[in-house]
């Protein structure tokens, strides 16, 4: 059979065929994508409102395409928050409306791993029902890596401090030639495919990231989504209700950091991705197309491409925006509303594990 036979007949793609997509035209593309979006989410696109927090810019690792590391600014510039400083911010965002933390930092060497996880237990302590979605599986690498904790341990440590979800970062691009370039010495890619079968063992979700638009090629964009894949197969075949809510290509900013010299990836490219996203991870429910990473208007375009979800409002964000993204003090809900509804599409309010809140109709 060939490719389109197979994309006509929703026929699982393995690599050799995968990498064939990229020949595609955008159209074609999108026009398979599309009906697997549309199957899985009608017209809806999801967000949420959510707020990020970076609690320290520290970092013991140095990765090559980061600019929010203090690496990459002077001493003066290095932070750690302190935890008022942590639960103001909370504060603020939860009379905003906020329904989701989502904390994500560097590998700060000079704090305990109690430092990090009582950041989870005050929020809990003070909002029972705030859903705090923390920790990347390259911190929970970087706390096993300093602390000798097991990564079994520091996941129960998770739990047991209120961590609800897991983000997707700290994925990269799997292939270990790459990692060695733009990021030696983080977790490894069977590490971090691990970290997140243990969280998913225990019945918890998760997401999954993919940084793309630096020094890696389709080959091994695609050899990434496949492992993703698998990784879903097996933690929904335990039924306990883990697995991947969401997969989230990271476009590459090019801002402020130690990878020098790469060109702009055009436009078509990103959606070309996106699409091949929504084709090969026929396991996985939602494709996010974070605006953070993409632009806003270029998310909504991809929501014809494949994707269905637009992250949240985020209301304040480092790690991007500190490489040139326009993310710094996030979007207005009314924006996000508004920009949705006149795209064609149906905006949906969705808490962190999607289900829906409020139906824009
Ligand atoms: O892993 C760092 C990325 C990630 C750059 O799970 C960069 O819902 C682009 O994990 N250009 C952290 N990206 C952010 C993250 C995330 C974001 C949004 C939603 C979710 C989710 C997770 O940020 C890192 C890295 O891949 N990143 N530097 C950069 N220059």
């Amino acid at each position: 059979m060939n490719l389109i036979d197979k994309l006509e007949n929703n026929q699982r793609l393995e690599f050799d065929d995968a990498i064939k997509l990229y020949d595609l035209d955008l159209f074609t593309l999108g026009k398979y994508a599309n009906k697997i979006r549309e199957a899985k989410n009608g017209k809806k696109v999801y967000f949420n409102i959510n707020r990020h927090i970076n609690p320290t810019n520290l970092c013991a690792d140095v990765c090559k395409f980061c600019a929010f590391s203090s690496h990459r600014q002077s001493a003066d510039k290095s932070y750690t928050m302190s935890y008022e400083q942590i639960i103001e911010a909370v504060d603020k965002s939860v009379l905003n409306g906020a329904k989701e933390i989502h904390i994500v930092s560097a590998h700060n060497p000079n704090v305990s791993w109690q430092w990090y996880l009582e950041i989870f237990k005050m929020i809990k302590n003070k909002y029972p029902n705030l859903h705090i979605k923390a920790l990347t599986a390259a911190e929970v690498d970087y706390l096993h890596r300093k602390h000798g904790l097991s990564y079994e341990e520091v996941i129960e440590k998770m739990i047991e401090y209120g961590v609800d979800s897991m983000p997707g970062g700290g994925a990269e691009i799997f292939d270990e030639g790459i990692r060695a370039e733009i990021c030696k010495g983080k977790v490894s890619s069977d590490n971090w495919l691990k970290i997140h079968s243990l969280w998913h063992q225990k019945g918890h979700q998760s997401n999954a990231t993919m940084l793309f638009g630096h020094i890696e090629n389709k080959e091994h964009r695609i050899d990434h989504i496949l492992r993703i894949r698998s990784l879903q197969d097996r933690s929904l075949a335990l039924n306990n209700g883990g697995g991947f809510n969401a997969f989230i290509p990271l476009v590459y900013q090019r801002d402020n950091n130690y990878l020098k010299n790469i060109p702009f990836l055009g436009s078509v490219e990103i959606l070309k991705t996106m699409a091949i996203s929504r084709i090969l991870l026929d396991n996985i429910n939602h494709i996010k197309a974070y605006w953070a990473t993409s632009t806003l208007n270029l998310a909504l375009v991809a929501q014809e491409f494949g994707a269905d979800d637009l992250d949240g409002t985020i209301e304040k964000e480092s790690i991007q925006s500190s490489a040139g993204a326009a993310s710094k003090n996030g979007k207005s809900q009314k924006e996000f509303i508004e920009l949705i509804q006149t795209s064609g599409f149906i905006p949906v309010q969705r808490d962190s594990l999607y289900n829906e809140l409020i139906i824009y109709n």
